[in-house]
């Protein structure tokens, strides 16, 4: 049976994770209106494995005897400026996700929920490639900077890296 403290901490992220797949979803659906189909592909797939993150949580908490709870989401923002202003977005909420998984950790070892810690590691080391990836992202982008054919070819070549880890996973 799951502490109260556990219990809430787990439906806390359930939140976090549903809002971030509504979060990207509202990005790809914005790159595909900018004609950047490898981008809006990428997302589209990020946005999916948000609510893989956010399953798992729901189904672990009612497995343990806990209840978890479908939260109400935040409408996302509709407009994203510039590749690289929707990249700077997307690397600042996996590190804020990041914290909360961290701090998530830190309440498991608190109420010596072992049980838990071990099931978050998932997500730790699920975290740990998300900011990484992101982060390559970013350094890509600054290389670019405003060439058209290098933003061309960015988001040619994102579909093969949301491929490739896609292929990775299996
Ligand atoms: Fe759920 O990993 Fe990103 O936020």
């Amino acid at each position: 049976m799951l502490k109260k403290e556990i219990e809430t901490a787990l439906n806390k992220q359930i939140l976090i994770e549903a809002q971030s797949s509504q979060i990207y979803l509202a990005m790809a659906s914005w790159a595909e209106t900018q004609g950047l189909g490898g981008t809006a592909q990428f997302l589209y797939k990020h946005s999916d494995e948000e609510r893989v993150h956010m399953l798992k949580l729901v189904q672990y908490v009612n497995e343990r005897g806990g209840k978890a709870l479908i939260p109400a989401l935040t409408k996302p923002d509709e407009d994203y400026q510039s590749l690289n202003f929707l990249f700077q977005t997307l690397l600042d909420h996996e590190v804020m996700v990041s914290n909360e998984i961290n701090h998530l950790v830190e309440i498991c070892l608190d109420q010596k929920d072992y049980t838990t810690h071990n099931f978050m590691q998932w997500y730790v080391a699920e975290q740990i490639e998300e900011e990484a990836l992101a982060r390559t992202i970013m350094d890509k982008l600054r290389m670019i900077g405003s060439d058209k054919g290098g933003l061309y070819l960015f988001d040619r070549d994102i579909e093969q890296i949301s491929m490739a880890s896609s292929n990775e996973q299996q």
